[in-house]
């Protein structure tokens, strides 16, 4: 600092307005402090608005936070799968661009040397953690692989991966509701405290690093684990939701069919076939235990905001990785271009500004990047795909942007590209079929208007053309 000080002071002499800026820069990193950023990551939480869940659904803290912040109704990932979702969000780039389009491509087999959105930060001096899944675990069998798909020491100054105890392994009631045939489709009520369960400790270890850290600006990202599967939570989330106070989805009968790989496609399609109502109304209880669980969880987080008096300090966003369907054309999960999978939770909560308010304009997951630079005074390391929000935090009524992009792929070379506008999802196949749904009159994408409506076809498809190219699968 003296010998700033100095240099300042000499090029002074000759320069007056630089010796004036170079007088004003401390003050202007003093007037505007380093925020602290708050990103809570929640693993397969699907969108409650619409259908069937809204009013089912017990989250109170989802609901608390709501009330700080504002909710995006419509904001839609890039690409409705775990890890292509995260590196598209942590990177502020379309999966078209990164090339990461399955789970098992870590981020920087890819991108070597992209700088991540908590690496922005923490190279500018924030202090970065990471606890739980904000990149996909990958299945990391052991911890250095764990700390590789974390992306520890490049995105993070610290990133901790938690695992059940024994006593939370141990379950009191539960069955494999396929028989088997999918490992993934278990449910459970466990024994043991929510401590057990590592969505418990995540929660016990942020606060602590809020604690922690004190005063210093801080970037920590809280990766809550449920309701993904196994559908395991402590027993007493289980009884909030009595298995008759509880109904399944079922398709109204009249629905246009679609091609197998848009939904329904592989072993998933033929299990979930079979399925009784009850075993539907069995997976959906065990998902909404899985999503109060979480959500008390984040009721401690909200806590420890509350309590250090933080919110006015602290860019808090609340993300879901993508949406799910719940039994939505006869699907269990994501995967798919409809509304139910692209869409997902987002809540953004921004000091100084008010909360209880949501909004209907487009947003992508690609603008929470630009978002986050935005807010912490940080310039875009690289050329951004998404645009800050900030103008619909400032005010819910502004169109940003008027249309958001999902993409899938299907092995082979066979993928599919979704754009959804204020009306219209229509949906591209590489190999030239098309899916068109008028929200307007169709939220929940039963009728395909492709005939009726062809003459909206064309542009769509050029829309569409427009997004960066898929790169080669090396
Ligand atoms: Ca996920």
């Amino acid at each position: 600092m003296i010998a700033g000080r100095g240099r300042g002071g000499m090029i002074g002499m000759k320069h007056p307005v630089v010796f004036l800026a170079f007088l004003l820069a401390p003050l202007a990193s003093w007037a505007q402090p380093k925020p602290n950023v708050l990103l809570i990551m929640v693993d397969d939480l699907r969108d409650f608005g619409g259908a069937y869940t809204r009013d089912v659904v017990k989250a109170p803290n989802l609901d608390r936070l709501r009330a700080r912040g504002i909710t995006f109704e419509r904001a839609y990932v890039q690409y409705p799968v775990c890890n292509p979702s995260r590196c598209s969000l942590m990177t502020g780039l379309r999966a078209e661009q990164t090339g990461i389009v399955g789970n098992d491509v870590p981020l920087r087999q890819r991108m070597p040397d992209i700088v991540t959105l908590p690496q922005l930060c923490k190279d500018a001096g924030w202090q970065s953690h990471a606890f739980g899944k904000l990149y996909h675990l990958g299945g990391g069998k052991d911890a250095e692989a764990r700390q590789r798909w974390m992306d520890a020491d490049r995105s993070w100054h610290t990133a901790q991966a938690f695992e059940a105890t024994a006593a939370g392994r141990k379950l009191l009631e539960g069955r494999n509701v396929t028989g088997g045939a999918l490992k993934w489709c278990q449910w459970g009520a466990a024994d043991g405290t929510d401590d057990d369960q590592p969505d418990g400790q995540i929660a016990s270890a942020t606060v602590a690093m809020i604690e922690t850290l004190g005063e210093t600006p801080w970037f920590i990202g809280c990766g809550f684990m449920k309701p993904h599967d196994p559908f395991i939570a402590p027993k007493k989330y289980f009884d909030l939701y009595p298995p008759d106070s509880l109904r399944a989805w079922s398709d109204p009968a009249g629905m246009t069919g679609v091609r197998k790989e848009s939904v329904g496609f592989g072993d998933y399609g033929a299990a979930f076939a079979k399925f009784t109502e009850e075993e539907w109304r069995e997976l959906f209880r065990a998902y909404l235990a899985g999503t109060s669980f979480m959500d008390a969880q984040l009721g401690r987080v909200l806590d420890a905001l509350d309590k250090h008096r933080l919110w006015d300090k602290t860019l808090v966003i609340l993300v879901g990785d993508h949406g799910y369907h719940t039994g939505e054309r006869l699907w269990w999960s994501k995967n798919t271009l409809f509304e139910r999978s692209c869409r997902a939770p987002l809540i953004i909560a921004a000091p100084g500004l008010p909360g209880g308010r949501t909004t209907r304009s487009l947003a992508e997951f690609v603008d929470l990047y630009p978002t986050v630079a935005d807010f912490c005074g940080l310039r875009m390391p690289h050329a951004a795909a998404g645009l800050s929000l900030r103008p619909i935090l400032a005010d819910p009524a502004t169109q940003l942007k008027d249309a958001a992009f999902t993409l899938v792929t299907r092995g082979g070379n066979l993928y599919g590209q979704t754009i959804r506008t204020s009306r219209w999802r229509f949906t591209l196949w590489s190999d030239g079929e098309t899916e068109l749904y008028d929200h307007d009159a169709d939220p929940e994408e039963l009728h395909d208007v492709s005939a009726a409506h062809a003459d909206l076809i064309p542009q769509l498809t050029g829309r569409l053309r427009n997004l960066p190219p898929l790169p080669e699968t090396p």
